[in-house]
């Protein structure tokens, strides 16, 4: 198949899957043509079968705000004719899913561009459903030929928020179990915590939504107990106030912000478990790259997450803001040896056997198969 992709090409969930989803594809003997507005991140090598197309936007003076989502379009209608695509794969229903239909309906008297739109998270149980954006979201998804949904969750959220009867696919995101493995201490772990102290880390986009703080109050606790650290990995708009945070609380010797990182799989190989306490989350990617690495998942009980971390058997859940609760079940695990070892191997099971790139991407195949 020659399969156009379009997501957001830096850092977080959906750009991620998309990619990784467009390189195993590609590797299947399909074409694959990224349309952006930089290259994903996560598209580093050549790999042969994958194209990646430039959207530029014009800054003409009379536009105020930048018409990227007509640039996208424009972008996808050149693609679509000139590579003669078979069909769109859109993640992130805003405005992505807005700018495939009009590429759709420009190209209707030429050729059927089939449109595939994958609802991943905010785009639905935030942003989507602000005013401003609700009609347009509800609109584009139901012209969309194809619609799947990262969790359970999403997929309900989706049709109760919106008051669509469309069917939607549930596919969930998947992992590299190939590459997110667990592996011995490294050079950075031994550095982190060079008296063996236990580690606990933290990755997101440092939005209110992930609570960020939830997990610093949590290593608080923790700390207060046993010889720990905790590594913070990434950054966006509440990383400061956590860092005031942790010279509040007096804890910044052991608490490293890391920033944005390329080397994840090191730092999860060099961590003991993993915190994800948010407020809202359709289905948590970077829990289920931690589980690959075996890594146990303490985390809120909402969304898709308790659809990944199987409660007291990979990791535990607890109420969003639980704090005592999370630091409770994480000293469960770290003051017991062969509790760890058992949660940590069940993760690493649960990722290899459900969640595997093999496994999914499948269904994405047999999905557009369908469409077309
Ligand atoms: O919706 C977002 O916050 C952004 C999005 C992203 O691009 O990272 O994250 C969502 O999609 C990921 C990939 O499907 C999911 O793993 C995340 O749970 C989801 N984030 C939220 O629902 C907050």
């Amino acid at each position: 198949m020659k399969i156009g992709i379009t997501c957001y090409p830096t850092y977080g969930g959906s750009g991620v899957i998309a990619t990784e989803l467009g390189k195993e594809l590609a590797l299947r003997g399909h074409e694959v043509h990224f349309i952006s507005y930089a290259l994903p991140f996560r598209l580093s090598q050549y790999i042969e079968n994958i194209f990646f197309h430039e959207v530029e936007t014009s800054s003409y003076p009379l536009f105020e705000f930048p018409l990227y989502s007509l640039a996208l379009t424009s972008k996808m209608v050149e693609v679509a004719r000139y590579e003669n695509l078979d069909l769109l794969h859109v993640h992130y229903a805003i405005p992505h899913a807005t700018s495939a239909f009009l590429a759709m309906e420009i190209l209707k008297e030429e050729k059927e561009l089939k449109i595939v739109t994958t609802l991943h998270g905010t785009d639905i149980t935030l942003v989507g459903l602000e005013p401003s954006f609700l009609p347009l979201v509800k609109f584009s998804i139901e012209k969309s030929h194809g619609v799947t949904a990262v969790s359970r969750f999403l997929k309900e959220k989706t049709l109760t928020n919106y008051s669509i009867e469309k069917e939607i696919e549930v596919i969930p995101n998947f992992v590299d179990t190939k590459l997110f493995s667990p592996g011995p201490n490294n050079e950075f772990g031994r550095r982190i915590a060079p008296n063996g102290e236990k580690v606990l880390v933290h990755t997101s986009n440092f939005r209110p939504v992930k609570r960020v703080s939830d997990t610093i109050r949590i290593f608080e606790k923790i700390h207060k107990e046993i010889p720990s650290k905790l590594l913070l990995v990434g950054d966006g708009p509440d990383r400061s106030e956590c860092e005031r945070l942790c010279r509040e609380i007096g804890i910044c010797d052991s608490v490293k912000f890391l920033g944005k990182q390329e080397a994840l799989v090191d730092i999860l190989n060099a961590s003991d478990i993993f915190l994800i306490p948010s407020q809202s989350e359709s289905f948590g990617l970077a829990a289920l790259e931690a589980m690959a690495c075996g890594l146990p998942v303490i985390s809120s009980s909402v969304g898709g997450l308790p659809e990944l971390v199987k409660h007291n058997e990979c990791g535990f859940i607890a109420e969003i803001g639980d704090i005592d609760r999370m630091a409770k079940y994480v000293l469960d695990l770290l003051t017991n040896e062969k509790k760890y070892e058992l949660f940590s191997a069940n993760a690493r099971k649960r990722a290899v056997e459900k969640f595997d790139t093999s496994k999914v991407v499948p269904h994405y195949e047999k999905f557009y198969e369908s469409i077309l």
